[in-house]
């Protein structure tokens, strides 16, 4: 898959390329990133990306041309069709399915504001779809397509290894993860369940369900239709509630 950003930071994306799951995506071949600066088609002595709002009030607006010929170049780079995603705190939410429905395109081109953003004029003309990444203030929307370079590229085929298999990730089945311990089992700051000791592979996939279940309805009760559970998982949940009960707040006893 190719990305192309366009971006006053293009180097600030050249990041991900160099290390972790999305730097090795990029040795093996299955992610090529691109970036695009406005700055290297801004005309005239100052090279002028920016300026200010019309209306009145603080903060600039990047200008249509430079932004628009930084976008042509990187569409005209490579023949195959591009989505073009406009990163904005006014864009509709990233999750999970959108980073496997943008997985699965050839390519795409993540578009970065810095400023008060981009003249709304080439966001209507350009852009098929605005993004945000969640509900905070970023100084621009170099971070944000980071975020989503990263969750794209670990959904390219090849890119993880067996241990780090996509389909284990949190989300990809729709709930929060269970607890992980590793050596010491015994510890000054608490001990391993011995269920994960046990051996038993069907006790154990059931501790670790009734704990991402337990944990999902605890912290991301927005992520839990209890109608939608089904049997067996909703007789989880209600063993997780009961366990709750006797031991107050810590439920992994
Ligand atoms: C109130 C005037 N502006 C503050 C300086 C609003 C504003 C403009 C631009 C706030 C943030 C930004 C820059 N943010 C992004 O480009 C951005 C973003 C974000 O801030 N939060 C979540 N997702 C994203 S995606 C791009």
């Amino acid at each position: 898959m190719r990305i192309d950003v366009v971006s006053l930071f293009p180097d600030f994306i050249a990041q991900c390329a160099a290390f972790g799951v999305t730097g090795r995506a990029a040795e093996r071949g299955l992610l090529s990133l691109h970036g695009w600066n406005p700055r290297d088609h801004a005309e005239g002595n100052y090279r002028r990306v920016d300026d200010r709002t019309f209306g009145g009030g603080p903060g600039m607006v990047m200008m249509i041309d430079p932004v628009r010929a930084a976008l042509v170049a990187a569409r005209d780079a490579d023949p195959a069709p591009a989505r073009v995603v406009y990163l904005s705190p006014q864009g509709v939410p990233f999750t999970q399915a959108k980073a496997r429905e943008f997985a699965a395109q050839p390519r795409l081109i993540l578009l970065c504001g810095r400023y008060e953003g981009v003249d709304e004029r080439l966001l209507q003309a350009e852009v098929d779809e605005e993004l945000s990444i969640g509900d905070y203030v970023l100084s621009g929307g170099e971070l944000a397509a980071a975020v989503v370079i990263d969750a794209v590229a670990r959904l390219q085929d090849g890119a993880l290894n067996d241990a780090e298999s996509a389909s284990q990730d949190s989300f990809e089945d729709g709930l929060l993860d269970c607890p992980h311990y590793t050596k010491p089992v015994v510890h000054a700051l608490g001990e391993v369940p011995a269920v994960l000791l046990s051996g038993n592979h069907a006790e154990i996939a059931r501790w670790r369900r009734m704990h991402a279940l337990g944990r999902t309805w605890q912290r991301r009760p927005d992520l839990i239709d209890e109608a939608a559970l089904s049997p067996a998982d909703r007789k989880l949940l209600d063993a997780y509630r009961a366990g709750l009960a006797e031991v107050g707040d810590d439920a992994d006893g």
